[in-house]
């Protein structure tokens, strides 16, 4: 049986997606798309022998779409999101599952009264085979207590419409869910420090921004965020624990010497350095929506991540610590 599935948002990752769901995972059939760029939804749906809808929410009512995809842009997943719950029909939404805490905890509500999970988030790194295998040394307690985490996170560039704000809550987002899943503990305060201005960034950003993290139980965390390097797109971290260290290997698949020296492959940018995390992230998503529910990356994870980046908006201006306030977390994501 082939899940009929909509996807709301057909720009750079919605393209992405549709095509991993068209060409490499088997058991879905994209019957729907919509965006508010109406050609671009025209331009996408011609392709896929599928229906263009003129708003997501009339997408998400048609009897045609079994099940979700939210690809648009951060800021416009949460009624989205709200009305695919509302309508019983599993979401993957995109990270940041929305940009504001409130948000979230509206989608969290909802869930929670809907009973059953429904979402699943696109913290695709908990699918990467790297970070999985960090998590398996720590859990095997072959480097101690985890004591700190550097991570690294380094785009060539971002697209003209990327703000400021969007290096905490849409970039160092990332960084934030990974330290949750490889600590296990959550985020009690944060702050974030901007370094000297690079002189190869846009000058409405604050590149490159330093954010540090207090892990509830005392371990800490620091994230360099780098959305200009201009050489390519460069993903690192490492866990420092009591007895040992853990650090993601580089990932070129070939080392050249020549001429004295020795080279690596760099990638451009998250859809080649996550290919496979992508492609392992949907096919449990379309595994469980099958199955009329969701797996992976919970409404708590989202929830938990941008609680984090809110306060750390709001460090980012006062320039102190910021203590995060968390809601109690429901049974539903125990
Ligand atoms: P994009 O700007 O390329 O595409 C966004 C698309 O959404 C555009 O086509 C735009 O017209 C459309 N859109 C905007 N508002 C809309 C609305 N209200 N309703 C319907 N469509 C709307 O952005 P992108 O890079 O594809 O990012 C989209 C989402 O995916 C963001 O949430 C982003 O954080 C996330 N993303 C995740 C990863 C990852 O590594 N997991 C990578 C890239 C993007
Ligand atoms: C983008 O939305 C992503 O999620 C990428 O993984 C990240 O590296 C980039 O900074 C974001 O803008």
């Amino acid at each position: 049986m082939s899940l009929r599935v909509g996807v709301i948002g057909t720009g750079m990752i919605g393209q992405d997606h549709i095509r991993r769901l068209t060409k490499v995972l088997p058991g879905c059939t994209i019957t729907a798309v919509s965006d508010v760029d109406g050609d671009r939804a025209a331009k996408i749906a011609a392709g896929l022998g599928a229906q263009v809808f003129p708003t997501g929410e009339a997408l998400i009512a048609s009897g045609d779409v079994e099940a979700l995809v939210v690809t648009s842009t951060g800021a416009t997943h949460a009624p989205y999101v709200l009305a695919a719950i509302a309508a019983g029909k599993p979401v993957f939404c995109e990270k940041p599952l929305a940009t504001t805490q409130a948000d979230c905890r509206a989608i969290m509500a909802a869930e929670v009264a809907h009973g059953k999970r429904l979402v699943q988030v696109g913290f695709m790194r908990r699918f990467d085979a790297g970070y999985r295998a960090m998590k398996r040394v720590i859990a095997a307690g072959k480097i101690g207590a985890p004591l700190l985490f550097h991570s690294v996170h380094r785009n060539a560039s971002v697209p003209p419409g990327y703000s400021n704000d969007m290096m905490l809550n849409d970039t160092c987002v990332h960084d934030i869910d990974i330290a949750r899943f490889l600590i296990e503990d959550e985020v009690a305060a944060v702050t974030v420090k901007a370094a000297r201005h690079s002189g190869n960034t846009r000058p409405d950003l604050a590149d490159p921004t330093l954010v540090l993290l207090e892990m509830a139980g005392g371990a800490l965390v620091d994230i360099e965020i780098s959305v200009f390097i201009g050489y390519g797109y460069d993903i690192r971290g490492e866990v420092s624990g009591e007895t040992g260290t853990v650090s993601l290997a580089e990932t070129s698949p070939v080392i050249v010497k020549s001429a004295g020296q020795y080279a690596g492959e760099i990638g451009a940018d998250w859809r080649e350095r996550f290919i496979d995390a992508y492609d392992e992230e949907l096919r449990a998503w379309l595994f469980a929506a099958a199955e009329g529910t969701a797996t992976g990356p919970s409404v708590w994870d989202g929830y938990a991540a941008t609680a984090v980046t809110d306060a750390a908006l709001a460090a980012r201006t006062t320039g102190e610590w910021q203590a995060i306030a968390m809601a109690e977390k429901p049974g539903l994501y125990q």
